[in-house]
Formats: structure tokens, sequence, C-alpha cells
């Protein structure tokens, strides 16, 4: 039987086991809305935004590893998800997007509602495609799927013009593909391997820099086996989070800017670096020339493009995280019985990395009056046992998260880590509570990100996600003013908002729930109250609003020389000083 081409979509998007769909339609697109009308098997989410389609896909896709489908009309629908296309890309969140164009007849010819998306969208996808012929269609699914979710993950986008929904051929979809270009490297090099091991086992002062790569892959046991197999300190970056548990004894945090002294300290000293899955981002390295500056270096990446591009690398191994993590494992077994204790070997190790810890914890001072941004996020950690998906959009709301709520699973922590994109958090998590109805999802945001894409608060309301968003309401664009206090002598230009709405009526204006602290001892009884509320709630928690985010590090600094609440010097020879106002490193 001969099926039309949002026929085909529809049998193809059932094959790849998609059972959400996040968008908004327009006039090329509706003929794909209505084979959807009546499928019970695909629930399709109607947003507000387009900007907000994409980012439920992405919280969809990071919360479950399974990739999130967006569908959007031409023209401005498809130019609306490119801030998410983008960072999909950056990073390497598997999405599939769906554009309409205008019929194939009318391309190039400045029709209503065209825009050239392929084009657009050609460095911010993993891949794109234009359907030319209804009967490529199914392959081009079949292919974009792949694409998006083997190797390293990304977005793909697929342009359909309006003709090709209506065209009919026969329906058949392909088992498996194989795209010849395309062969991305699972198994890691065994020699490289042996090598790493044994460079593990001599190692005196390692460190383990986790990052995103590991939950991508799935690989949070490996990592945990290989961490207390070979009693080697773990760090992660913001995007690892969670890939091993907050609370192990041997995790050291977060590093880099914002980074626990304690973890930059110990990179800065170690004397083996085990990057895996982790791409020495800049907000990571700081100054790279005295990142990790006297050890040797493994990193292994499923991209063999992102090694050695930030950073020089000594045994380079490219393959899937989880395979290579698996083999590693094995190796270090093998080699342990001919290495003795690592236990003892690495005593003195682990009593520096205390030291450290005890010299310069994570510190706020809570008084009685004005609540502090931290203090939220240790009741939030606390009442929730930590074991909520926790979004956050971008700015010191995201850092205070990142430092004060503990997480302990993989895929629990969803953020916008490589574009650092404000409005990314109340989306994504309304993405995650899509996949995970039953699941507590809390968006923790600040009152200038959240209004970057409130209008989702009718999708949450209408689907009846009951989500909670906590804004830490400080009346700035918090890490904007922080910058200026600390860079550029207290002039906080543009960076002050004004007329921020209030966001209590504004949640219930939405048909949602709001709640308000204004003093530490109402912190609690907020959270308790939006627990309990099986309602989307918004909690307003009005914060002061001059706390500021430490340990930092300035931009283009050395991640040794942090900048903490009282910026005195920490060591004899690591003074703490501020940066470089030229920098060429951005907020
Ligand atoms: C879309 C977008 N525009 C601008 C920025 C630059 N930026 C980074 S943090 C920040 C301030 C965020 O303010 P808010 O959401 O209130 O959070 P806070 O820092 O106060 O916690 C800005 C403007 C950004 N990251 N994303």
């Amino acid at each position: 039987m001969k099926l039309s081409g949002s026929q085909i979509l529809l049998e193809s998007l059932k094959k790849e086991g998609v059972d959400t769909i996040f968008g908004l339609p327009g006039g090329v697109v509706l003929g794909i809305f209505d084979t959807l009308y009546h499928e019970k098997s695909i629930k399709v989410i109607l947003t507000r935004h387009e900007q907000g389609a994409i980012h439920m896909a992405e919280g969809y896709a990071k919360a479950t590893g399974r990739p999130g489908v967006a569908l959007v009309t031409s023209g401005p629908g498809a130019t609306n998800t490119v801030t998410g296309l983008t960072n999909a890309y950056m990073d390497s969140t598997p999405i599939v997007v769906i554009t309409g164009q205008v019929p194939s007849q009318m391309i190039g010819n400045d029709a209503f509602q065209e825009a050239d998306i392929v084009g657009i969208s050609r460095p911010c996808t993993k891949y794109n495609f234009l359907v030319k012929d209804v009967k490529d269609l199914a392959q081009i699914i079949k292919e974009a799927f792949y694409i998006a979710t083997t190797g390293r993950p990304g977005p793909v986008l697929i342009d359909l013009p309006k003709d090709v929904t209506f065209a009919k051929t026969e329906f058949k979809y392909p088992d498996k593909v194989s795209i010849r270009s395309y062969n991305p490297t699972v198994q890691g090099n065994k020699w490289q391997i042996k090598q790493a091991a044994l460079a593990i086992t001599k190692a005196k002062k390692p460190v383990l820099y986790v990052g995103g790569g590991v939950v991508l892959a799935n690989a949070h046991k490996e990592i945990r086996e290989l961490a207390e197999l070979t009693q080697i300190p773990v760090t992660m970056t913001l995007m690892g989070l969670g890939a091993f548990p907050g609370m192990h004894d041997l995790s050291m945090g977060m590093l880099g800017m914002h980074g626990l002294a304690c973890a930059n300290w110990a990179v800065h000293d170690c004397d083996l670096l085990v990057a895996i899955g982790a791409r020495f981002d800049d907000r990571v390295t700081g100054k790279v020339a005295d990142f990790a500056p006297q050890c040797e270096v493994i990193h292994i990446d499923i991209d063999p493009t992102s090694i050695r591009k930030n950073f020089k690398v000594d045994i380079p191994i490219v393959g899937d995280v989880k395979f290579v993590l698996k083999d590693l494992n094995e190796a270090l077994r093998d080699s342990f019985s001919q290495n003795g204790d690592l236990k003892e070997l690495r005593k003195p190790w682990f009593a520096q990395i205390e030291k450290w810890k005890k010299e310069r914890p994570l510190l706020y001072h809570q008084e009685s009056s004005v609540i502090k941004p931290q203090f939220v996020i240790e009741k939030l950690y606390e009442l929730t046992h930590g074991e909520a998906i926790v979004t956050t959009d971008v700015g010191q709301h995201q850092m205070w998260a990142a430092q004060f709520y503990k997480f302990k699973n993989s895929r629990t922590f969803l953020n916008s880590g490589g574009l650092g994109t404000m409005g990314y958090g109340f989306p994504a998590a309304l993405g995650a509570q899509a996949a995970f109805p039953e699941k507590l999802v809390i968006n923790i945001s600040g009152d200038g990100s959240i209004q970057m894409n409130i209008q989702e608060l009718a999708t949450a309301v209408v689907e009846n996600f009951p989500v909670k968003v906590a804004i830490l309401n400080n009346r700035y664009l918090g890490m904007v003013r922080q910058w200026q206090q600390l860079f550029y002598e207290n002039r906080y230009s543009s960076s002050y908002l004004d007329r921020t709405p209030d966001f209590v009526k504004l949640a219930e204006a939405y048909g949602a729930v709001g709640l308000r602290a204004t003093k530490p001892d109402e912190v609690e009884d907020v959270i308790q109250e939006a627990l309990r509320v099986k309602k989307p709630v918004v909690m307003d928690f009005v914060v002061d609003p001059n706390e500021n985010v430490y340990p930092m590090v300035p931009a283009g600094g050395s991640n040794y020389a942090m900048v903490f609440e009282d910026p005195k010097p920490v060591h004899d020879d690591k003074p703490a000083r501020m940066a470089d106002p030229d920098s060429i490193l951005t907020a």
C-alpha cells in the first residue's frame, strides 16, 4: 500500500520508538499534524515557542538517553530552532528536528515563510537533510536517528517540503543503515589501553577528570569501578556532574572557573590526569599553560577531533567511553596482581587532598534576615534527598546548583554547558517531566533567565506537568553584575532588572501555583508546600542581590589562583589575584 509523506514520517517515527514530539504547527506542516491527530502512540506536546520545543526535546534526550524529537513549521518556526540546535550541538545531545519547508518548486523564490534552514543550520547540526523525493524519506529518517545517536551524539535536522508530505509511495522502513563515510570508532585501541593501565598503576598523584561524555555513554558504573579499583580521586565538569556520586569519598566535586579549590589544586599538582569524555573547555582549564602543567595526560573520547584540540595528550584513546573503560578496568585488574597495594602508594596524595578540602571548603554565611541563594539550594537538596532531576538556566544560580546540590545519579543534572543558554532550563525540565511523569523535576533559575522562556508555563499547566521552578530572585542579571563588580569597578551597566514581574501573580495568571519566600525561615515551608502540590509551581525566593559565586578563577587566570570570598593569599607561592580585564574569555 502507498502512504503519503506525512504517514511515512509517522510510521518511521513509530519504528524508531518515538513516544513524544514537541512542536508548534504552521501552514506547511498542517498535513503532518493532521496525520498525528488520531495517533495514540505518539504524544504531541504543543509548546508556546519553537525554542521551547527544542529545549524540551533536549531535556527529554538528556534525561532518558533516547533521542528527543521536535516538529516545527518553515521560515520563522525553523529559525526559532537555531539556538536550541546550537545548544544541542555544543552539548552533544541527540535530537531530531523536523522542519516544514515551502513546496519544492517554490524553494529559492523568497516564498512566504521560506528560510534556507539547511544552509542556516549547517554549522549547528551534526548533519542535516533536505528531502527532495518522498521515496527517500524513510531512508533519511533512519539515517537521521542513526547519526543523532551514534558516535558523538548531536542534533540532526530534516527539512521536509510541503509537497513531499503529500506525495505517495510504498513504505518500507530500512532495518539498518550503513553510511560509507561515517563509522564511529567504538572499541579503543588495545595497546593504548594497556599503556593507560600502566601509567595508572605507576602514578602517585593521579586525578580522574570526568566530563559529559561519561553521562552520554551511560558509563557511570564503569567510572565508579575505575575510581574505586584504582583509588583515584574524581573531579567532574559541569556536564559530568552526576556521572560519579557527589557524596562519594573519592569525589572532589566540580573543577574549573567555579570549581572547588581541592579539585583545581589536585589537577594542578597531579602527576597523571585521566580525562574521560571531557574536552578541556576553557571554563575548565582557565589559562591553558597553567592547567595540569606537570603530568602525563590520558584522554579517552569518542570524538577523535576533540583529542589534542585544546590540550597536549600523551596517551589518546578514541572510542566509546563505556567500552574503553570496560577494557581499561579489565587491564587494570590484571596489572594489579603485579603491582601491590595502590592505596599505600597514594596515601600522601589523599592526605594532601584532605588538607585542601579542609583548608578551602565551599562556604557561605546565612544570616537571619536575608536569604542566601546557596541556602535555598542546600534546602532543596536536603528536602528532595538529592533525588530530583534538576535543570538550570545560566548564571550564578547555575553555579550554586552545581556546587551545593550533590548529584547522586547520572542524567539528573540537565544543563546548558557548552553554549550557556539562558532560557534553557525551564523547557528542558518540561522535556524531562514528559519522559518521566512520576519523577520530581526542578528547574533552578534566575529572575533573568526564567523570563526568556516563561511562556512555557502555559505548556506545563495544559500538560499538567508538576514541574517546580525555584527562582533565585536577586533583581539582577547576577553573573553579569558579579563580573561588573569584580572587573568593571562596580559600574552596573544594563544588569539591573528593573520591573521584574511579580512571579507569584504571573504563575497564577498562567494557572500554576505561585509561592514566595523573603526570609530565611520561610524557605523550608515554601519548598515543602511546592513538593506537596501536584501542579506546576513557581517558587520566588527573594535572595541577597549582592552575593557572589566563589571560588572564582578570573577569566584567563590560572586555576590555582582562585579568588575566594575574601581574596587573600592562600599559598605563599600561589597568590590569589584578579584577572587580566582584557582577557579574551567572556562571561
Ligand atoms: C541567551 C543569553 N543571553 C545572555 C547571556 C549572558 N549571561 C550569562 S549569565 C547572565 C545573567 C543571568 O541572570 P539570571 O538569569 O538572573 O541569573 P543569576 O546570574 O542572577 O543567577 C547573562 C546575561 C546568556 N548566557 N544567554
